[in-house]
């Protein structure tokens, strides 16, 4: 094999990086923000790897080209692609689709045909790239066929497939048109990965149900002999990482700032999520805003951040979700802030990790209250960041929930049922406090995102045989 194989090829929508342009006109690369380019930064450390990926502009593909250690392999979409496979298949029928039709999914033959069209250009990528017998690692909802397209032009290699949002019971999927191609494209895999076991299992019962496939356990096996076993390998946060960054001078000085200019609360509540839909942050507010209504909160002394940070502003239900919430937000500042000390403090834009570190230091109270979520890291980071305080109130439609038991877990649908949560956490004793963050403490430092690689390429290498 030439030189220009790589043993391990990572396959993901996006790039883990972003270009910009400086103001002499050079052209940089920076690492982009987002929960996967954050969990597999790590991964590549250290290896001889590859990443094939959208650089984010569409049009013609830069060349390869190589940054932190890894060969980085643009795939070029068109604009219409980006608005087909990208922004139609994937983020307006898949992504409602597999959050529990929170939105309703649109579906259009157009784009499911964009999407077969994409996921065969990222196959015959992985293809080209990837050494005799070598591993590539297929991330993520919008890459479901590619699989078995990699496994039809290269039989020789290893392939896993980890997603990353959940996978939906089969009352919900089976409304999908692509149903049983995209099944199909799955069991090209080896080995599947999904972040609870719930999400495994409702796999396994699609294939049961609308492939009337073999399963036995967590294995389904084809009329060809392929066998793929799926199976829950939480995902994870670089928890070491953002412990040390969290307990720098720096970070804990700015951290007592953002208190001080917020004119030292006795509480403060925060949230961080990407401005969707999915994230549960007009219910959030519907409560903080009931509870300063009623007087159980003191505008003047408990404030709440917001972070929305912007994501898919083209579609029409992010522009409409945006827009809800920043009218609610300025209700309840409307009704209930004092002079220039606002209840609610929004923020609707990116920021670096150290700003992001401080601001998880500062929050007494974390509100993690998705409808539907794959994970959540954000709730990690926060457990991460602090060494014994604070408090998590955390959904338990998210896929930290199973991990994160000692949080304030809620129902964020039931409007009550999250306003008493928020008290419990903020009137909890601090020895209570500290014995459940000191508990999750551990569940994250112990299983952080180099062990969820570690666990993912273990399970990939013996599937279908569960790992000794
Ligand atoms: P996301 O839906 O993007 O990820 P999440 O898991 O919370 O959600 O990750 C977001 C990441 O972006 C976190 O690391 C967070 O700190 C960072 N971030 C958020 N807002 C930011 C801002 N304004 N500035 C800088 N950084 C910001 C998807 C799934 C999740 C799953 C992850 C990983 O939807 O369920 O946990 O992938 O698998």
């Amino acid at each position: 094999m030439p030189k220009d194989r790589f043993d391990l090829v990572i396959a993901a929508n996006r790039l883990p990086v972003d270009r910009v342009t400086q103001d002499d006109g050079s052209v940089e690369w920076r690492r982009s923000p987002g929960g996967l380019v954050t969990a597999m930064e790590s991964v590549m450390r250290g290896r001889d790897g590859a990443w094939i990926g959208w650089s984010g502009d569409p049009g013609e593909a830069p060349e390869p080209f190589r940054e932190d250690d890894m060969q980085l392999h643009p795939v070029p979409l068109s604009a219409d692609e980006v608005s087909d496979y990208y922004e139609g298949f994937s983020n307006g029928s898949l992504w409602p689709l597999y959050h529990d039709v929170i939105v309703q999914p649109t579906f259009k033959r157009r784009w499911r045909a964009a999407y077969e069209r994409i996921n065969r250009r990222f196959a015959e990528a992985a293809a080209e790239l990837a050494a005799q017998g070598g591993t590539v690692w297929v991330q993520d909802y919008q890459l479901q066929e590619m699989p078995a397209m990699l496994r039809e032009l290269r039989p020789d290699l290893r392939i896993g497939w980890f997603n990353h949002i959940p996978f939906p019971p089969v009352e919900l999927f089976m409304q999908l048109p692509a149903r049983e191609s995209l099944l199909h494209g799955l069991l090209g895999a080896d080995f599947l990965g999904f972040q609870r076991k719930a999400d495994a299992y409702n796999f396994l019962n699609a294939c049961r149900q609308l492939l009337a496939a073999s399963v036995k356990g967590d294995v389904v096996r084809l009329a060809d002999g392929h066998a793929t076993r799926a199976a829950a390998v939480p995902i994870s946060i670089d928890a070491q990482a953002m412990a040390d960054l969290a307990n720098t001078p720096q970070v804990k000085a700015r951290a007592a700032e953002i208190r001080e200019q917020l004119g030292d609360p006795e509480h403060l509540m925060l949230g961080v999520d990407r401005l969707d839909y999915t994230k549960g942050i007009r219910h959030r507010l519907k409560a903080v805003g009931e509870l300063y209504q009623e007087g159980t909160l003191d505008p003047s002394t408990t404030k709440f951040i917001q972070v929305a940070t912007p994501s898919r502003e083209r579609l029409e239900a992010y522009q409409h979700i945006r827009s809800q919430v920043e009218r609610t937000v300025g209700q309840i500042n409307g009704d209930h802030s004092p002079i220039g000390a606002p209840a609610v403090t929004y923020l609707h834009r990116s920021f670096p990790r150290e700003e992001m570190a401080a601001l998880f230091l500062a929050a007494d109270v974390m509100l993690v209250t998705p409808l539907r979520d794959g994970m959540n890291l954000v709730a990690k980071e926060y457990i991460a960041a602090h060494d014994g305080t604070g408090a998590l109130v955390l959904s338990e439609f998210t896929g930290a929930a199973s991990e994160l038991k000692q949080a304030y877990l809620t129902n964020p649908h039931d409007i009550s049922a999250l306003k008493q949560s928020i008290m419990n956490a903020i009137q909890a004793p601090p020895d209570v406090l500290a014995r459940r963050m000191r508990a999750m403490r551990r569940q994250v430092m112990t299983h952080d995102v180099q062990r969820w690689a570690e666990d993912f390429l273990t399970n990939l290498a013996a599937a279908p045989e569960r790992p000794r």
